[in-house]
């Protein structure tokens, strides 16, 4: 148990090395929020996935910095002696933000775990050093500038290679990745942008011997998912109509899904991450670390969860190099084998570098003493 002395944010910004589009559109630089809790004993990072614009999900950078700012780290302030595992509650009164609040806790329990010396990874019960990590391809201008970009990926090492798609950007696009690469593990994820009405194009999809389809249709629907899995061979996954393991076990429950991506961020943080991950284990459903263009700081944290037991499926944990020139944290660095090691130092093992996060902020608030 411990106290929080003080809650420092930040709005850091990084430029992308390339363009990122999906079927909600096109970022060209990282935005995002980073916490720094002070405790009696230790300090903490948090990185929040949440972007520019509410579109992948309704929260957003704005909403999450008067969500932290205005509710969430008062309530923290005023908490007293707490655990991490105390801060659900804590947070109780305010319903969703489950992006706002995963900073705090991600913070907090690094926070935690460094004061105590132990490692996120073990932690959470990590039975691995090393993960399997895949690469996700933007949506690009032309079937050629894809296959090229497919063709470097997997000269990295890359272990899976997961298309964005769009309505009319999708079976001819997988069907030449495929004749080029007759044996890679390769999944496409829609974001939410198709329909029903749109099950012939999964019927197409299913001839391309795909690892997974990736929430085909509504961000918020499990019901017509279940549907759509009925009419299709292929492993349909969930990403974002799962926000927490109450929503992954209705899921499976339904037949929505046979896979489910994790990503902390979106569920609300890492203790909430390795309930979604308990829930699928024990249905036998295989789970796999999403990201969202992290920074090193919320990359270190998907590493430790990424190497829980049932993650069983290469994540969208890359290096640091598909993403920026320069991280605000020492670069993760993919090995040929297309694995990363999953840090090993105290809580999440990694810290910004000063001058790289000071170049970054663009806006710095601190609260508490
Ligand atoms: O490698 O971090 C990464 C990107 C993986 O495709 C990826 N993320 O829909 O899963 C997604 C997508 C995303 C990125 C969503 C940024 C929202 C923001």
């Amino acid at each position: 148990m411990t106290r929080v002395r003080a809650v420092e944010l930040r709005l850091v910004g990084l430029p992308l090395v390339r363009p990122f589009r999906t079927s909600f559109g096109t970022s060209t630089e990282k935005v995002c929020i980073l916490a720094r809790i002070e405790t009696e004993h230790a300090e903490g990072w948090g990185e929040c996935v949440a972007d520019l614009e509410p579109d992948f999900s309704s929260e957003w950078n704005g909403s999450v910095w008067a969500a932290l700012e205005d509710f969430l780290v008062p309530a923290l302030l005023r908490a007293g002696d707490v655990s991490a595992e105390d801060l659900d509650r804590v947070f109780g009164s305010v319903r969703g933000n489950r992006m706002a609040k995963a900073t705090l806790i991600d913070a907090f329990l690094d926070a935690e775990l460094r004061e105590r010396g132990e490692s996120l990874a073990s932690y959470l019960g990590a039975d691995r050093d090393r993960v399997a990590c895949g690469v996700s391809i933007g949506i690009a201008e032309t079937t050629d500038m894809l296959r090229e970009q497919v063709e470097g990926y997997l000269a990295e090492g890359y272990r899976r290679i997961k298309l964005k798609i769009e309505p009319g950007i999708d079976v001819e696009r997988v069907a030449a990745v495929r004749a080029d690469h007759p044996d890679i593990m390769l999944s496409v994820d829609a974001n939410a942008a198709y329909s029903l009405d749109d099950v012939d194009v999964f019927r197409a999809l299913d001839a391309h011997r795909l690892l997974m389809v990736e929430q085909p249709l509504h961000f918020e629907d499990v019901v017509q998912h279940a549907a759509l899995q009925r009419q299709v061979r292929t492993d349909l996954c969930l990403d974002e109509s799962i926000r927490s393991a109450a929503d992954a076990a209705g899921a499976i429950e339904l037949g929505a899904c046979r896979i489910v991506n994790i990503k902390q961020g979106r569920v609300g943080g890492v203790l909430e991450a390795r309930r979604v991950h308990d829930v699928c284990r024990d249905a036998g459903v295989p789970v796999w670390c999403g990201g969202m263009l992290e920074t090193g700081i919320g990359r270190a944290t998907n590493l430790a969860l990424a190497a829980m037991p049932n993650f069983t499926l290469p994540g969208d944990t890359s290096g640091s190099a598909r993403y920026f020139l320069d991280d605000i944290t020492e670069p993760f660095v993919l090995a040929p084998d297309g694995t990363m090691g999953v840090p090993q130092g105290p809580g999440i093992g990694v810290t910004p570098r000063e001058d790289r996060l000071e170049a970054c902020t663009s806006r710095r608030e601190v609260c508490g003493t």
